[in-house]
């Protein structure tokens, strides 16, 4: 159906008709605040900025929610980029997916370990960190309380695809005077499909179908008999997600370097959906990964056609893309095994942000020399 026939004025995006029907939380008013005076600062401290986004989008099926869809992810690409960033000098917006994981914190929290397991008693009944981990946790206090120190860490936290929307586009309206070093990193696990406002159920929705199923009361689920005369069956029916990466590119965000991610589970798609993704929004860098191996390897797939496997090292020699599934799949349950028990494997990010960080000051260049010639 086109927009016409939707009613909507003429030349309103799928994305404008999104937020209008889709309001904004409460929590945006005073995410904007922080998020305008951490910009502020740092358009004078000369930092580069990057918005990290990370972790799932929930998609609630109820107004008052009980019950939603979510996904996999638990914000490792995220939290981890987030630390790089910090480290290689950028004040970092983290936009994240409330209780996942977080820059520094990670390293003691949802881990097999509790974090009393890191402490132990002291002589005078006191509580300290036991020995062994006294070294890891110094250095990564030390990183912490450098970025506090700083102020280079901002913490939105979102829950809803609609919270993290409509934060991704304030934040992304925020970031402007800082023209192109402005850096978009874009790791959230966003959901592809949504529940409407207009289509949401106010209460939780019951399990017993009412008698005379009620459509006015459920209008986006049919919570009753099914066609084949089963009862209490719910049947979602979800919109698409408005391809919001086109109005990031075009309108929210301009001048900034916009890196998103593409996650597939069947490899023979990875690299053309990528492309396809650069091709249709017209953005600066697409990192594909494999939901089995995204730890291990990823690839940039750039505008030129570019396409480049980055792999970690104990990984390079063992595993290439075409590595047979099962020694593919031993070879990744080694490396998690080892990774729990701490036999210190190279995080990919590590070897992620750098190149980002490289071609984000060839882009900066690129765009201040442009200015200089007009
Ligand atoms: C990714 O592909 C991330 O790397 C992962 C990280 C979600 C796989 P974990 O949190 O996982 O470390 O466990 N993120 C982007 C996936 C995505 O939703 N992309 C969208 C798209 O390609 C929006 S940019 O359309």
């Amino acid at each position: 159906m086109n927009e016409r026939a939707h009613g909507s004025p003429s030349g309103t995006s799928d994305a404008d008709k999104y937020f209008l029907s889709n309001p904004a939380p409460k929590s945006l008013e005073s995410h904007k605040k922080l998020a305008r005076s951490f910009v502020a600062e740092h358009v004078h401290s000369l930092r580069n900025v990057v918005l990290v986004t990370s972790g799932g989008t929930t998609v609630p099926l109820e107004n008052q929610t009980v019950r939603f869809i979510d996904n996999f992810s638990a914000g490792t690409r995220g939290a981890t980029s987030a630390e790089y960033f910090l480290e290689a000098g950028y004040a970092v917006i983290f936009l994240h997916r409330q209780f996942s994981l977080l820059p520094y914190s990670r390293h003691y929290s949802h881990s097999t370990n509790c974090f009393l397991d890191f402490m132990t008693e002291g002589s005078d009944g006191d509580v300290i960190v036991d020995p062994d981990y006294q070294g890891k946790m110094l250095e990564v206090l030390r990183k912490y309380n450098k970025a506090k120190r700083d102020n280079q860490l901002l913490l939105l936290p979102y829950t809803s695809i609609t919270e993290y929307l409509w934060a991704l586009k304030e934040t992304a309206t925020l970031f402007r005077p800082l023209g192109s070093r402005a850096l978009f990193y874009l790791a959230a696990a966003v959901s592809d499909f949504f529940l409407p406002k207009d289509r949401l159920s106010e209460h939780k929705i019951q399990s017993s179908a009412p008698q005379k199923p009620n459509p006015e009361a459920y209008p986006m689920l049919s919570n009753g008999l099914s066609a084949t005369g089963q009862s209490n069956r719910l049947l979602i029916n979800l919109d698409p997600v408005p391809k919001f990466l086109k109005s990031l590119v075009d309108g929210w965000a301009p001048e900034g370097m916009i890196v998103s991610f593409k996650l597939e589970t069947d490899e023979s798609l990875l690299v053309s959906k990528a492309q396809q993704a650069l091709t249709k929004y017209q953005h600066h860098l697409v990192i594909g990964n494999l939901l089995s191996s995204r730890k291990y390897e990823v690839v940039f797939v750039t505008p030129d056609g570019g396409t480049e496997w980055i792999h970690v090292p104990t990984h390079r020699r063992t595993l290439s893309v075409s590595t047979p599934g099962f020694l593919r799949k031993q070879f990744l349950e080694d490396e998690e095994v080892r990774a729990v028990n701490g036999e210190g494997r190279v995080e990919i990010e590590s070897m992620i942000v750098p190149q980002v960080k490289a071609m984000h000051e060839r882009f900066i260049r690129k765009s201040q020399e442009t200015k200089e010639v007009d």
